[in-house]
């Protein structure tokens, strides 16, 4: 069996992670070779988040600062110290389909990475504000001209790493830029990145994503690693690992 580590970023997420930790789907995964655990990295909720992923014996990490890219990179982290051979991120909020897993996963043995595109997916007619479905187009667009890799959905939140390209990223993000400079990083290591169409739902619970001042991080980020190639520094704090 080959073993893939289900990454979820939280951060007051209980309406969602209640909905999406019953449907991981562990016996279609089983019948495909993969062994499959769940890392739920917290930003410091305040809500039935922990208690949540605790009975559905989750790993639980509390991040010691905030932010998904932050969050992310501590996944990650904790990913390459253990013996893992993929891992799958996705935000557990509602809008993501943990089903759709496993057609990833059979898709990254052709590729290093892959990544679940909504925008020529399946996406529910309320499922993104018209604000958020321009902003993405022109962030995607924007980061195809500056790089040249083929990239469908930049800002998707659902993607699926072989291991060998975890260990070849090179990330400081620590807001909603880190999916952007994971492209970029993938760019850079030439790695081969691939795309699925995917469903994309109404999210549960709040966005903590504001479309204005976190799209223009994006932006940044695209503009810097394109001068700044890789990040100065590459910094990460641990958090506490609660393992169940
Ligand atoms: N660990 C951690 N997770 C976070 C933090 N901020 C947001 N998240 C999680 O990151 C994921 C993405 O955040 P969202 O608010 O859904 O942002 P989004 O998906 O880009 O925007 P929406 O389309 O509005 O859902 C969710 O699962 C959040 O719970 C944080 O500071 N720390
Ligand atoms: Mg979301």
């Amino acid at each position: 069996m080959k073993r893939v580590m289900i990454l979820l970023p939280t951060l007051n997420e209980e309406e969602g992670l209640s909905l999406v930790l019953p449907r991981m789907p562990y016996e279609k995964l089983k019948q495909s070779g993969w062994d499959a655990k769940v890392l739920v990295v917290d930003g410091g909720s305040d809500d039935l988040t922990s208690k949540i992923a605790l009975e559905h014996k989750c790993q639980f990490i509390h991040q010691q600062g905030k932010g998904k890219g932050a969050a992310m990179r501590l996944g990650f982290l904790h990913f390459l110290r253990e013996s893992y051979d993929a891992l799958v991120m996705l935000d557990p909020d509602g809008t993501y389909h943990p089903e759709e897993m496993v057609k990833m996963l059979k898709k990254l043995e052709q590729a290093d990475v892959v990544v679940g595109d909504r925008l020529r997916g399946a996406m529910d007619p309320d499922a993104m504000t018209r604000t958020n479905y321009f902003g993405n187009h022109i962030l995607t667009w924007i980061a195809v001209a500056l790089y040249g890799v083929p990239m469908n959905d930049l800002c998707s939140g659902y993607w699926a790493f072989s291991k060998q390209s975890i260990s070849m990223l090179k990330l400081n993000s620590m807001k909603f830029e880190i999916e952007a400079e994971m492209y970029t990083s993938c760019a850079a290591e030439e790695l081969l990145i691939s795309h699925i169409p995917i469903r994309y739902s109404k999210r549960l619970g709040e966005a903590k994503l504001g479309s204005v001042k976190d799209g223009w991080n994006i932006f940044r980020k695209l503009l810097v690693r394109r001068v700044f190639t890789t990040p100065h520094q590459n910094r990460i704090e641990d958090g506490n690992l609660n393992i169940r």
